[in-house]
């Protein structure tokens, strides 16, 4: 284990990898051998006696192959089985010291190495990346005090408040025992059933048929610690504090037809797209921002703290950044790394402590449960990627898989044969100290009647979003209670939605072909105790701080990079490849990336005679793959492109999703065979002026030099949303 330090004192940014590269192996130059070391002659055939003959027992080369085979999986995690992870660094801004004695935020020159494993929760580890879902967003630190987990999702908030629901809230979404079917789905009846009948999941439900369920990429994605956490300083103040991850790039989603397509075009999308800008130096990154609550405003809110189904909007306490998080190195085997690596909300250093959020408490049971059956026993906290940069001294010892050999006779505490190592630290030491919190009550299985507004922050959620935002939600749950079978439960609903936003609820009903029911025959919570108080157990509202909240639209996200954007050019033989040059030069000089697409593999030639390398067909690949689309002139390629159906598609299909849209010259021809007389082609008079419009910028003239600079700002706005207020386009 490394304990190299840096000058000033801090983990130096590459420590893992350094302690990684202990046990970093490659077979460059190397003898193939078993697993004993023994060198192998014959890797082809089993030993027979002669060579048609039976195979023999004694053949240990192959035994040992096909033995190892046999075990090479374990068990998928419960929930988030579907993975990419990264390794990479923190840096905090300033010294957090005011707030917190964790040392990896007090020294701005310190990079803490970190691992970020982001996933999906429903589905195996082989579905697809474009579920719509929540994502898991778990960060560990590899701190000098310990490592630390920061276990979040892309939401803030959760289905349920108290861990006794988790199994059944995933045994709901999980595909249905009987027949497991449907895979990496909420859209099915056990879901929806279990859903109406616990109101408190009604925000949640807001954000997961929101597009944030279906990021563009995980490098556009918001992450959340979701419960209230302590910050507690040297004084020994505690203050509550909410974590956000906040993404460089912004926030961004793909349209819910795009991820359908783009699951079956690329079911590793999201894992690709992290891999791949990983490996060509576009780092991902995002800020850490924290919202911080003194001690004595606990209940000055209108929630209560220690729920998890709701948030503290920004507006009431704003985020404060105080650090970075960047993502620098791809893993180096997928296995090793990412799916043995084993997070817990409970790893925590000192500076850092918990609340009683009863969600966080069950969880605080589960992580190290749950590595118990996956990773085989209780030393999954030695394998490489888990193992802390600290050092690590204790009296547990054994177990399956055992790898550390300690010295000595001395393997419990208090002793004096071992001098009474290893010592007690005190808290000046660094020894971790619980925040002394005052708990006084009596024992009782109980929701505090602080949790009861089940709807008010729904409704929050749904007010603060933009027209197409409110729209997507609308279609995602005609989406999927229209595949829910069971009427009953779209009714129930329906209720539940009408509680949120009646509005809301009468346009969800329409697209189900019912009404929305003016009451229900059973009480709205049936997650009620038998010998408990129906009536306390139901949705009560509180009034809010605030009706509308901007930070939860990502309207408002960042929109002035087009950075690692991912751009289709259309062409074939005779494109204008002076106008492509310096379309492509503009893109490319603001960090997109420019991929030509065109019938046939292989180089294309441009009028001009430049080849250039043809990176996908319209067979392997589909504007659901990229941000945006540019078709250059050139008679020919246009000619060529019009005779091809997926090139038409391939136009048609980007518009649709809203996507940034370029053509010159002749390239404009395409724009009209694809969205027709009628659309802004129709608008292009003179032919020599750029015209922009809802995203799509053409120019006939074949090369005009405010066209790269439109196209620039229309592809920064990543979708043009409004234009699905028009006339929809069959694509
Ligand atoms: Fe988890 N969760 N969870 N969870 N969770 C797991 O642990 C659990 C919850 C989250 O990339 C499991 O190692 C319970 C909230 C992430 O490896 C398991 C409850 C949040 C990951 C488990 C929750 C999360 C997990 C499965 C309710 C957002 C993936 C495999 C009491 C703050 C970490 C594993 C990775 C994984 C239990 C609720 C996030 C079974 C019991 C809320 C990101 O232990």
């Amino acid at each position: 284990m490394s304990k190299k330090k840096s000058k000033h004192n801090g983990v130096v940014a590459n420590t893992k990898l350094n302690d990684l590269a202990h046990v970093t192996t490659d077979d460059k130059d190397a003898y193939l051998t078993t697993n004993q070391g023994v060198r192998v002659n014959d890797d082809q055939n089993s030993l027979k006696a002669s060579a048609r003959g039976a195979t023999l027992l004694e053949d240990f080369i192959l035994r040992e192959k096909i033995t190892h085979f046999d075990h090479e999986r374990i068990p998928e995690r419960i929930v988030h089985a579907r993975g990419a992870a990264a390794h990479g660094y923190f840096q905090v801004y300033e010294s957090m010291a005011p707030y917190t004695t964790a040392k990896f935020l007090q020294d701005p020159s310190v990079k803490t190495p970190v691992f970020v494993r982001f996933s999906t929760v429903a589905g195996s580890r082989g579905s697809s990346d474009l579920a719509r879902d929540a994502r898991g967003f778990a960060v560990k630190f590899y701190t000098e005090e310990g490592n630390y987990d920061l276990v979040g999702n892309n939401i803030p908030v959760f289905f349920i408040q108290d861990a006794m629901k988790f199994p059944d809230l995933i045994h709901a979404v999980k595909p249905e025992p009987h027949n497991e079917i449907p895979q990496a789905a909420s859209a099915h009846d056990t879901f929806w059933d279990f859903i109406s009948l616990v109101p408190e999941s009604m925000h949640m439900i807001m954000w997961v048929m929101s597009d944030r369920a279906i990021p563009r990429s995980f490098r556009m994605m918001d992450g959340f610690g979701v419960h209230t956490f302590r910050f507690v300083n040297a004084a020994g103040e505690a203050r509550f504090v909410k974590f956000h991850w906040k993404p460089m790039l912004g926030v961004h989603s793909v349209a819910w037809d795009e991820a359908l397509k783009i699951s079956g075009h690329d079911p590793d999308f999201h894992r690709r797209d992290l891999w791949e800008n990983i490996a060509q130096g576009d780092y991902p990154e995002w800020e850490l921002g924290v919202q911080m609550v003194e001690e004595q405003d606990e209940h000055t809110f209108d929630f209560d703290l220690l729920d998890a189904t709701k948030i503290i909007p920004e507006e009431v306490v704003p985020v404060k950044r105080i650090g970075r998080l960047t993502l620098n190195r791809n893993p180096d085997n997928f296995f090793a790394e990412t799916e043995q690596v084993a997070f817990h909300p409970g790893h925590i250093v000192p500076g850092i402590d918990f609340t009683n959020d009863p969600l966080l408490h069950g969880r605080l049971f589960s992580y190290t449960d749950t590595q118990l059956i996956r990773l085989g026993g209780p030393n999954f906290h030695e394998l490489p990627i888990n193992r802390p940069l600290a050092p690590l001294h204790n009296h547990q010892r054994d177990g399956h898989m055992r790898q550390t050999i300690n010295r000595g006779r001395v393997s419990y505490e208090p002793n004096t044969l071992g001098g009474g190592c290893p010592m007690q630290a005190g808290a000046r030491l660094g020894g971790f100290t619980s925040y002394a919190e005052t708990i006084d009550g009596q024992k009782v299985r109980a929701r505090s009647a602080s949790f009861f507004d089940h709807f008010s922050q729904a409704t929050l959620f749904y007010n603060s979003q933009s027209e197409p935002e409110k729209a997507h939600i609308i279609n995602a749950l005609r989406f999927e209670l229209g595949k829910v079978e069971t009427p009953a439960i779209r009714e129930r609903m329906l209720y539940l939605l009408s509680q949120v936003d009646q509005s809301l609820a009468s346009h969800v009903a329409e697209g189900l072909g019912i009404r929305v029911p003016t009451q229900l025959d059973t009480p709205l919570n049936m997650s009620v105790p038998a010998d408990g108080d129906i009536a306390q157990y139901q949705p009560k509202r509180v009034k809010q701080a605030v009706g509308s909240s901007p930070a939860l639209s990502m309207a408002h996200t960042r929109k002035d990079t087009i950075k690692t954007r991912k751009i289709a050019v259309l062409a074939a033989n005779g494109f204008d490849d002076a106008a492509l040059a310096a379309i492509k030069q503009a893109l490319m000089q603001a960090g997109a990336q420019v991929k030509v697409v065109a019938p046939r593999l292989g180089v294309i030639r441009g009028v001009n005679g430049a080849a250039v390398p043809v990176d996908c067909s319209f067979l392997t690949c589909a504007s659901v793959l990229f941000d945006a689309v540019y078709v250059p002139g050139g008679e020919q390629s246009i000619a060529e492109l019009l005779h091809e159906a997926d090139a038409i598609h391939f136009v048609n299909e980007a518009y649709k999703h809203c996507k940034a849209i370029a053509a010159t010259g002749a390239g404009v021809e395409l724009l009209r065979a694809a969205l027709g007389a009628d659309s802004i082609v129709g608008r292009d008079t003179d032919g020599r002026q750029v015209v922009t419009d809802e995203g799509v910028v053409m120019s006939q003239e074949a090369q005009h030099s405010d066209v790269a600079a439109a196209f620039i700002t229309a592809i920064a706005q990543h979708r043009h949303w409004s234009r699905e207020m028009k006339a929809p386009v069959p694509a």
